[in-house]
């Protein structure tokens, strides 16, 4: 297998280049995917395991990137809970009703998870049996998974989830807790039937301010590190999250993934070298032409050359606008290394 991506992540690849993966590297940019969605719902193509099986290895063919991440979504542990879940073209996720106050929990239930998500154990089993680079499981954090059930759709401020936060803690929390005992539920899934790290999406933490980011970030990452049975590396992402870089590296996370916000090597300052850095290249560097590509991206291999535990990727998914070829290109340039 293809260790690069596990070596970086426990600082010790010393290989001439960094691996690379991209956040989003199955959707709807790749016309593989596009031909499978045309014939299936999102939903569906998430819940039949031959078809997770198959997107999952659509952008492993195309580009040879040096880790999978299983296709799936954050939203289906929402879905789990008993939440009504559909994805909608243009609008993204919809839950409806949406989960409005403390009283609306009682229609969800935690119990009997590793039993509704059984379509990826057995996707994961295999996968694992096909692939030759490690693949990636994940989830959302509580935080961001409850700011879907609560606004019921994308969001640009989290208005109601932030109002709810600040006027009913307890009740705030009590869904989280939920939502926590099901994703470490979720979590034990995937890593008994083998995923090699798992990646926790906190996408909207950047909307918190710093004690809340305390009080319903960083501490539900720990549930969800302390629920894990097994010691499987974890690497930390959220949204704007470089001011806090420290507070996540003192989680002792495997890494942590940075969006273009911050300089990755002053991260690597701030946190000492025991921490794997994952990041951090605007993805509408995906959007420009390839010499800008291939500028942009070995502007960032400089800065980070040598360092034993730097993951190269986005800092955020890529967008469904992006041309394959520029993807192409992004990994091209990334193989050659660091001359280019
Ligand atoms: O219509 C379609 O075909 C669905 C598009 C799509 C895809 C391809 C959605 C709906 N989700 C996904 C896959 C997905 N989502 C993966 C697959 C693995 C990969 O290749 O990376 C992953 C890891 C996610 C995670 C995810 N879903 C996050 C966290 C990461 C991030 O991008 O911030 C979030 C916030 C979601 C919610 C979600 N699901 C889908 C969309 C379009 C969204 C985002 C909506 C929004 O911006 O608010």
């Amino acid at each position: 297998m293809n260790r690069l991506f596990l070596d970086a992540l426990e600082c010790n690849n010393h290989s001439s280049r960094p691996p690379v993966w991209l956040m989003r590297q199955a959707g709807r940019y790749m016309p593989e995917y596009r031909a499978l969605r045309a014939k299936h719902s999102f939903l569906e193509m998430t819940h039949q395991p031959e078809l997770v099986v198959e997107i999952t290895q659509q952008p492993l063919r195309a580009f040879g990137f040096d880790a999978a991440i299983l296709f799936s979504d954050i939203l289906l542990v929402a879905e789990a809970l008993g939440a009504n879940l559909q994805f909608e073209d243009g609008l993204g996720p919809l839950i409806n009703p949406s989960i409005s106050s403390a009283r609306d929990i009682s229609i969800l239930s935690a119990s009997e998870i590793p039993h509704k998500m059984r379509f990826a154990k057995t996707a994961i089993e295999e996968l694992k049996k096909i692939l030759r680079v490690p693949l990636i499981g994940f989830c959302g954090a509580p935080f961001t998974v409850a700011s879907y059930m609560i606004e019921g759709r994308s969001s640009k401020d989290l208005k109601k989830t932030k109002r709810w936060m600040f006027e009913d803690a307890d009740g705030f929390k009590q869904l989280l807790d939920l939502i926590t005992q099901a994703t470490v539920d979720y979590l034990n899934l995937q890593i008994e039937a083998g995923v090699d790290a798992i990646q926790i999406f906190d996408t909207w933490a950047n909307f918190l301010g710093y004690p809340q980011f305390q009080r319903y970030a960083l501490a539900y990452y720990q549930k969800l590190m302390q629920g894990m049975k097994k010691n499987v590396p974890v690497i930390l992402f959220c949204k704007g999250s470089g001011g806090y870089a420290h507070a996540l590296a003192a989680l002792k996370p495997a890494g942590i993934s940075l969006d273009w916000s911050c300089d990755m090597c002053a991260i690597r300052q701030q946190v000492g070298s025991k921490v794997a850095l994952q990041g951090n290249l605007d993805p509408d560097v995906l959007l420009s032409s390839p010499a800008t590509i291939q500028k942009e991206a070995g502007h960032l291999l400089q800065r980070m050359q040598g360092d034993p535990g730097y993951i190269f990727n986005l800092g955020h998914g890529i967008t469904p606008d992006v041309p394959v070829d520029s993807v192409k290109t992004l990994v091209e340039t990334i193989r050659r290394g660091n001359d280019s």
